[in-house]
């Protein structure tokens, strides 16, 4: 019956929305306690440097070992160090928003909450946020109420810093979603996908039919094709500004953000596909223009109990944009959507590809964004997972054009959810 989100900020189940807007009276970083929490007697809380490699260990094998699971604990997450030095730290960061809870007679981390300055617009208008990622309770503490505490303590960390929104996703139903996405699987290894539980012989098709079916081209196809480069930041970023006119919940990028996010937290440290977090590619046209962009980051899973694979290579799909008069000029028209669906079905068919020579298993997309319009004919397929998108003190009507039962996708794309979460 929710006896703590019952107590928060947040849109209750069923309640109608008059007017959309924050849902707490606005208050003051002074009013805000200035002392953490209590913690429970035999732990403490730990503010984790992220930037310190022991500390950073501490946080990934945390999650290594009891982070997301798929609902038959056959797969579980497994962020790397380098993507945790991608994910949380962009422009603005805050050290004080990595919070740990620690053994205190040991030392060890036992659970763990992140906060990352986000600058959203819902329709239309600014919410200076935060997104809050990778809450994780360690499997022994577990049904403890440890992460209300941790829920409470970040906002109070955040509330501090003057910021009194925040965006979240999670697998589980809480009050109350603004948007359900579920996810969609293209492979690409079929046959260690099958071999590990990920997906199984469909009745009546052989093993080698499927391998058949979802074998993918060596080489990508779209010319003037190219990995994206520091000099195309401001291109890449004005086509994504006027792209996100489509989506009614977007981020705003600064240019900072958009260099972080798409070229990654290190440009130089590798060309080398197999230990790249962030993927991103550019089109550019004969004129030199840039045309079109997209990009997929790398998230592994581990395999649960398996005699030979003990991890899946997964590229997910990240942000997008293309530069076609369709696009923008009548938007919505059946016309518009045509060319576009054409345009990026083009697009993304590369993307699986070249998410194939990075030695990646399968690669994911949600029903977010107008990733609909591609998903079929590039032979993605519904997985058994779903993603809800929540806002935490602001109430705004949903975010429709989601998943709207669980055997196929909703084709209504026009008012998808524009923000994609890591
Ligand atoms: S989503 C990923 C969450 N992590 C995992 O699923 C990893 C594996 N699971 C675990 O580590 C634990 O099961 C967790 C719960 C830590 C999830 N989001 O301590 P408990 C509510 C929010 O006894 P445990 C992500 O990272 C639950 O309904 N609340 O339970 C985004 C119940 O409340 P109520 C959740 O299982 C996180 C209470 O917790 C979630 O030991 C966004 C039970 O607590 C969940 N995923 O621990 C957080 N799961 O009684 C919110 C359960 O009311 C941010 N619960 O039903 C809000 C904005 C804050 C900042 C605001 C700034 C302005
Ligand atoms: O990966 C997921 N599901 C896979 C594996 C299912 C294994 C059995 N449970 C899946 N595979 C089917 C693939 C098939 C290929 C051919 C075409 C048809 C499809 O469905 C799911 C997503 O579907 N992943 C998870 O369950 C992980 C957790 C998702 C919730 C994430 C919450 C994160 C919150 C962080 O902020």
């Amino acid at each position: 019956d929710y006896k703590f989100w019952k107590t928060q900020p947040v849109q209750k189940f069923g309640q109608e929305v008059d007017k959309e807007g924050p849902i707490d009276a606005q208050k003051r970083p002074e009013d805000v306690p200035a002392d953490p929490l209590p913690m429970l007697g035999e732990f403490e809380w730990s503010t984790v440097d992220i930037e310190d490699a022991a500390q950073l260990e501490d946080v990934f094998v945390l999650l290594n070992e009891n982070y997301v699971e798929d609902k038959d604990a056959a797969f579980r997450f497994n962020y790397t160090r380098e993507f945790f030095h991608w994910a949380l730290k962009p422009p603005g960061w805050s050290r004080e928003w990595n919070v740990g809870v620690r053994v205190k007679a040991t030392g060890k981390l036992v659970a763990f909450i992140s906060a990352i300055p986000i600058d959203l617009a819902v329709r239309g208008k600014d919410v200076r946020s935060v997104e809050i990622n990778f809450l994780c309770v360690h499997k022994q503490l577990r049904s403890k109420r440890m992460a209300p505490v941790l829920i409470k303590e970040i906002t109070r960390r955040v509330n501090r810093q003057d910021i009194w929104h925040a965006l979240y996703t999670a697998g589980v139903v809480l009050p109350s979603p603004i948007s359900t996405c579920r996810y969609a699987h293209r492979p690409i290894n079929w046959a260690k996908l099958q071999d590990v539980g990920f997906t199984d012989v469909p009745a009546g098709k052989t093993a080698p039919e499927m391998v058949a079916m979802y074998a993918l081209p060596g080489k990508t196809k779209t010319s003037g094709l190219r990995r994206m480069a520091a000099g195309d930041v401001d291109a890449a970023l004005a086509l994504l500004v006027k792209y996100q006119r489509r989506f009614e919940l977007v981020q705003k990028f600064s240019k900072a953000e958009f260099a972080h996010w798409f070229l990654g937290e290190d440009e130089s440290a590798s060309d080398d596909d197999a230990s790249r977090v962030i993927h991103s590619y550019v089109v550019e046209d004969a004129d030199g223009k840039i045309t079109d962009f997209f990009s997929f980051y790398s998230l592994p899973f581990t395999v649960l109990e398996h005699a030979v694979h003990k991890e899946l290579g997964i590229g997910y799909l990240f942000y997008y944009a293309s530069d076609a008069d369709f696009a923008f000029d009548d938007r919505f028209s059946a016309e518009a959507t045509a060319a576009l669906k054409t345009r990026l079905t083009a697009l993304i068919g590369d993307a699986t590809i070249l998410a194939k020579q990075a030695k990646m298993d399968v690669f994911n997309a949600l029903t977010s964004q107008d990733n609909t319009l591609f998903l079929d004919a590039l032979k993605f397929g519904p997985g058994d997972g779903f993603l809800n998108f929540y806002l935490f003190n602001y109430k705004a009507f949903p975010v429709t054009g989601g998943i709207k039962d669980d055997k196929s996708y909703d084709t209504e794309r026009r008012s998808n959810v524009g923000v994609v979460m890591l």
